[in-house]
């Protein structure tokens, strides 16, 4: 039997089973758990109560007295582990993500390799938090700076990564001495389940050093997340999704001095100029335009063509927009799946509507109802040309639409892709250092990542992953980022017989 004719719940109830989620995560009265490939419910989990997620943050925070004294190496230990669990159950948890977020299963598979990678860079890191040594003024001082484990982390994720976001903050938070509570969107409970169990496996063959509690689950609506930003004892709360979610978080956690990871909106754009290979970049922006359905932060939204190639490029794209293979995201021919409810496709079809009324020439962005029904969101992706940025092409609908316009004059194309409000990630396509420098530059591109013949999205785990502006701020992922989970301490020690004061100060008594 093809895979595609498989029923979605059959499916996911074998891969449920394969992964090792528990019966108790199931209850009758619960959660529903839809899968976007038809829009039917697949099965219904058990939501955690308040009295639950009480116990979870209380144990957490007992948990980090231990775990905070275990080694960084130790607990870096306990992420291999995971990374294990990950390869050993890959094509299992990819196959899940597909069915429960609609991702064809190689990005599905994908976003199981970026949570391995995440482990493997987080298991070389945990021997590697390090701090500095810093010259003092002072004699037969020595002054350094230390690392030490923040508290309990809280990780809000959405149903676009259901997996990977997760495990980026999680594999660091682990290492550098951190309980996570994690509150996964209410659209893709049973990828976390079946990541929890997973997890749980990894604790429970690393031994008694980790402590009850380490890793906590919250299974449930929005006031769960607010639980975790309002509760002293979450040190940090990392949260992805929704410009307006952002909102309402940032001045909660500010209010108590927490600190934040906020990954929110994007509305990220490419230029193409003059020189730039067409080849390759029809190829890249098809790719960060259509891929995920439209549906990933990093979804390349706007595209400014230079005039001089925009009529050997956009009849291309076009063509690539009318031809390519939208349908059930298990189907290995499929490269556009649905979107993650009829919602989605509402909000897609209203900017369009926008678009239309202020001079866009729309091509595609039909709902495709005889895939699977009207219960599933299946859209062909919409191209739009703009004859200047204006209405949806300033804001981030989460669809499959590319807005288009010309530009004439480098400056003007990277005022233009600065001038909204989100701030995630940019690229250019050029064969011409100067442009691709000048992109780069202070005074070039203002997003947190910007590429230079490759598309906005895709990004490996090894840099910062985050953005300026609307987007929040945050950093999560590779680089530095393992500080945001630590609390820095400043130490000077004097191994001398006098007492000089910084400053040159004198004081005797
Ligand atoms: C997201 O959409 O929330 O760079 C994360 C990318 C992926 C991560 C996207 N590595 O597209």
């Amino acid at each position: 039997m093809a895979p595609t004719v498989l029923s979605v719940r059959d499916d996911t109830l074998a891969v449920l089973e394969r992964l090792g989620v528990p019966a108790a995560a199931f209850a009758e009265a619960g959660l529903p758990a839809r899968s976007p490939i038809d829009g039917g419910v697949v099965t219904t989990v058990r939501e955690t109560s308040p009295g639950e997620a009480e116990a979870a943050i209380a144990q957490a925070a007992h948990a980090f007295l231990a775990w905070r004294r275990v080694p960084g190496p130790r607990r870096g230990e306990l992420v291999r582990l995971l990374g294990e669990e990950l390869r050993a159950h890959k094509d299992d948890l990819g196959r899940l993500v597909t069915l429960e977020a609609g991702k064809i299963l190689s990005e599905g598979l994908g976003e199981v390799q970026e949570m391995i990678d995440i482990c493997d860079f987080a298991v070389g890191l945990s021997r590697q938090l390090h701090g500095l040594t810093i010259a003092t003024e002072r004699p037969d001082h020595r002054m350094m700076e230390v690392w030490h484990p923040l508290g309990v982390c809280g990780v809000i994720t959405a149903f676009n990564f259901p997996v990977a976001v997760w495990s980026w903050n999680a594999a660091l938070a682990l290492v550098c001495g951190d309980p996570v509570i994690w509150k996964p969107s209410e659209k893709t409970p049973l990828t976390a389940l079946a990541v929890h169990a997973l997890a749980m496996r990894a604790v429970k063959r690393f031994g008694s050093e980790a402590p009850e509690g380490l890793l906590g689950l919250l299974i449930g609506g929005r006031d769960l997340g607010t639980r975790l930003v309002e509760d002293e004892r979450i040190a940090l709360v990392s949260a992805t999704g929704s410009t307006a979610m952002g909102r309402q978080v940032a001045p909660t956690l500010a209010a108590r001095f927490a600190r934040a990871i906020l990954e929110l909106g994007g509305n990220n754009a490419a230029i193409v100029a003059p020189s730039a290979d067409l080849d390759l970049a029809l190829r890249a922006i098809a790719f960060a335009a259509m891929g995920t359905a439209g549906q990933r932060c990093t979804t390349l939204r706007r595209l400014f063509v230079h005039e001089s190639i925009y009529d050997a490029l956009v009849p291309r794209l076009k063509a690539a927009y009318g031809s390519v293979r939208i349908g059930d995201p298990r189907d290995p021919a499929t490269l556009i799946g649905p979107l993650i409810d009829v919602h989605a496709a509402d909000g897609m079809a209203r900017a369009l509507d926008e678009a239309r009324a202020i001079g866009g020439t729309v091509h595609g962005g039909e709902r495709l109802r005889d895939i699977r029904g009207e219960a599933a969101a299946y859209v062909r992706p919409a191209l739009v040309e703009m004859p200047e940025q204006t209405g949806p092409m300033r804001r981030e609908t989460f669809a499959p639409i590319l807005y288009v316009t010309r530009y004439s004059d480098l400056e003007e194309a990277i005022h233009a892709q600065n001038a909204v409000a989100a701030g995630l990630s940019s690229s250019i396509f050029t064969r011409d250092l100067s442009e691709a420098e000048t992109f780069l530059s202070a005074s070039g591109s203002d997003c947190g990542i910007a590429n230079v013949n490759i598309g906005p999205s895709g990004a490996e785990i090894g840099g910062a992953f985050g953005g300026e502006k609307e987007t929040g701020g945050g950093r999560e992922a590779g680089s530095d980022s393992w500080k945001a989970y630590m609390r820095r301490a400043t130490n000077t020690i004097n191994y001398g017989k006098t007492l000089p004061l910084a400053q040159g100060v004198t004081f005797e008594v």
